[in-house]
């Protein structure tokens, strides 16, 4: 692996534009539980019920109060090496007048919290909520919101997370292709890939010829595609990048 790294390391010292992607993967050492590990979110829970528009006109409440559990429970989360790391490698190269665009898909701020900036945040966060029925939204912390609150209109407020089903904000997710049709390094971090669109950039990324480093525990449904597999934790590999 060695090898491998130090090839990884190479390509980032030699980069002038780099597009990252980030999964829950990358919060699982801050304590945040990933979706389809083992102990993930959606074991025992059906993201149908969960995390579809759908599942919220069924049962606003319980959709509710599920977000509502894991914003507050997001008080007592604080960024890992691995936000870290990329906070300081997003410094290294724009001081060296390279680029960095960060798109996650994680709702948690953590990358934010470490220090990143212009984060493009493609699945929404759990840190805003907005009117289902005007889209009227405001920022939340992590304080208990116990009863769902209706907004001005009388519309019901919501997580403002993109659920299954739903379109990616566009402007975000037009900024993360672009990011990743012109980086010369792709970085994928603790992401399964299973999720679409956001899987596609890896893809838009190796069809640009960029070199692809991917960082994560096991191989994903992107390892065919990526130049270099860094297999370990992103909180020990990622400081290893800087
Ligand atoms: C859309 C809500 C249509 C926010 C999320 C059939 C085939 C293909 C696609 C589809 C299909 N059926 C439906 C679709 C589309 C669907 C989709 O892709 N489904 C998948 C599951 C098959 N996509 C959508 O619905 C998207 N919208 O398509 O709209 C449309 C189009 C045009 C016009 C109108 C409508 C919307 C997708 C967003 C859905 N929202 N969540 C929330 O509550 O968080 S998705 C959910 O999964 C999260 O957002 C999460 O970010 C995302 C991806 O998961 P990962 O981040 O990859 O996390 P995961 O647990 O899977 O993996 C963790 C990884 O980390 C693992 O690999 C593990 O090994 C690794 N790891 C763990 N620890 C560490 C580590 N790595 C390093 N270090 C560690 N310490
Ligand atoms: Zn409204």
């Amino acid at each position: 692996m060695n090898e491998i790294l130090d090839k990884a390391r190479l390509a980032m010292r030699n980069a002038r534009r780099v597009a990252v992607l980030t999964g829950a993967g990358i919060s699982a050492e801050s304590g945040v539980p990933t979706y389809r590990g083992s102990g993930g979110l959606w074991s025992g829970f059906s993201s149908a019920d969960l995390a579809s528009p759908e599942g919220f006109a069924r049962d606003p409440h319980k959709v509710w109060d599920w977000h509502n559990d894991r914003r507050m429970s997001l008080a007592q989360v604080k960024p890992n090496a691995g936000h870290l790391a990329l906070a300081q490698l997003e410094q290294q190269l724009q001081a060296r007048g390279a680029t960095w665009t960060l798109a996650t898909q994680n709702v948690d701020g953590l990358h934010q919290a470490a220090g990143s900036t212009n984060v493009l945040e493609l699945h929404g966060t759990i840190l805003a909520i907005r009117c289902n029925g005007c889209g009227l939204g405001r920022r939340v912390g992590f304080e208990p919101i116990a009863e769902l609150p209706h907004c001005s209109c009388g519309g019901l407020m919501r997580p403002d997370i993109v659920w299954f089903g739903e379109m990616l904000p566009q402007t975000v997710w037009r900024a993360a292709v672009r990011s990743c049709q012109e980086c010369d390094v792709m970085l994928t971090v603790g992401t399964s890939a299973q999720v679409y669109p956001a899987a596609s950039l890896i893809e838009v990324a190796a069809e640009n010829g960029a070199a692809t480093i991917e960082v994560n525990l096991e191989p994903t449904a992107a390892s065919g595609l990526v130049t270099y597999a860094l297999h370990g934790k992103a909180g020990t590999i990622l400081p290893q990048l800087v």
